[in-house]
């Protein structure tokens, strides 16, 4: 799917949105081929503009490093970069253990290479899962969750959005009934892209909206059921119940649903994302994690220590507020971004 490889600006990338899908046919692609070239090009350029704050950070503590010497003080200035740009401890740890085994046995003479073997290892760290969705069932259904604020309905927005343009019909459910407003953002992105929303009185039972929209999908050859669910954090035990409940509504209509859970985590909070994402993965078989708001982080390293250490892929990551705003991953392209030339002089 991708090919990146060497300096940042030597990356090369090629995607097709038809290829983050499993089960999206690449000839039923609708968008005229221009369009589709300049979102290849798209990907570097945005992920690249979503990552400019953490860049700055790691620019700023690489330029106190000198590289004179391979010895124990570099190894800890790094540490600290990577610790600094939310790469996790643990992570971190392993990391810069590796890139002192390279150096030890003689596979890195300079800064320069040392970056490029920074890149490499990183991106070794990535969970090796697959990183697309799974829409090949009829009708596929992707779970959304994550506590409240962290993109989840502007996350279901894009995506519908991009299956729309695949030529799939998605259609949305309302299971965030506490609020009102949730329901109405959902129903205004259901009429930006073009499809239906499923939803019910706000204070409804969410296991009900989502049965109706189920029924709703079938009765309407809908191909691809994306549904919200709540995420108030300060009752946390009630959310892992009532999320469960959900799983268990959808299951009794398509068994082997859901083919998809996405977790929404906003890259913004840092290390907490990670102690939310262990939460969410106690009680719902997470298959991947949406990075939201990548664009307004300088610790874009937090993408590494969620896959790492929870063992899950980053499926896509978003990159600002609008509706193409939302871009797939792919750990080298993104690691060769993070950890750029632009880290270390001459
Ligand atoms: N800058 C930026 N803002 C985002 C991104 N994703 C979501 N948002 C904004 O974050 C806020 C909360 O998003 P929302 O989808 O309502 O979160 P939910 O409560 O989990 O459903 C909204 O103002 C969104 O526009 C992103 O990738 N970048
Ligand atoms: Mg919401």
């Amino acid at each position: 799917m991708w090919s990146a490889a060497g300096r940042a600006e030597e990356v090369l990338v090629s995607y097709d949105w038809s290829e983050v899908f499993i089960g999206v046919d690449a000839a039923r692609v609708i968008s005229n081929p221009e369009e589709a070239t300049e979102g290849r090009r798209g990907w570097f350029r945005q992920v690249r503009e979503g990552l400019t704050k953490s860049t700055k950070a790691l620019q700023q503590q690489f330029a106190a490093i000198l590289f004179d010497r391979f010895d124990d003080e570099l190894w800890e200035r790094i540490e600290e970069a990577l610790i600094y740009a939310d790469v996790g401890v643990d992570t971190t740890v392993s990391i810069v253990e590796q890139l002192e085994q390279a150096a030890e046995a003689g596979s890195i003479r300079d800064s320069r290479e040392l970056l490029a073997k920074l890149r490499e290892i990183a991106a070794g760290h990535f969970c090796a899962k697959d990183t697309r969705i799974d829409v090949a069932h009829t009708p596929a259904v992707i779970l959304m969750a994550g506590v409240n604020g962290t993109g989840k309905t502007t996350t279901i927005g894009k995506i519908a959005w991009h299956l729309r343009e695949l030529g799939k019909i998605p259609l949305l459910v309302a299971g965030d009934t506490f609020r009102a407003a949730a329901v109405e953002q959902l129903v205004e992105w259901g009429n930006r892209v073009g499809c239906e929303v499923v939803r019910h009185e706000r204070g409804g039972d969410p296991g009900a909206v989502v049965y109706d929209g189920l029924v709703a999908a079938q009765a309407r050859g809908a191909d691809v059921v994306i549904i919200d669910t709540a995420g108030r954090l300060h009752t946390q035990v009630n959310l892992m119940r009532e999320l469960e409940k959900v799983v268990r509504v959808i299951k009794k209509l398509v068994p082997d649903a859901p083919h998809e859970t996405l977790l929404t985590i906003d890259a913004t909070t840092g290390q907490n994302g990670l102690l939310q994402a262990r939460l969410f993965k106690e009680s719902v078989d997470v298959t991947g994690v949406v990075l939201t708001k990548m664009d307004g982080t300088a610790k874009g390293g937090i993408a590494l220590a969620i896959s790492h250490e929870l063992d899950l892929p980053i499926k896509l990551i978003g990159t600002g507020e609008k509706m193409d705003s939302l871009q797939p991953f792919d750990p080298a392209g993104f690691a060769g971004l993070l950890f750029d030339d632009s880290l270390v002089r001459g």
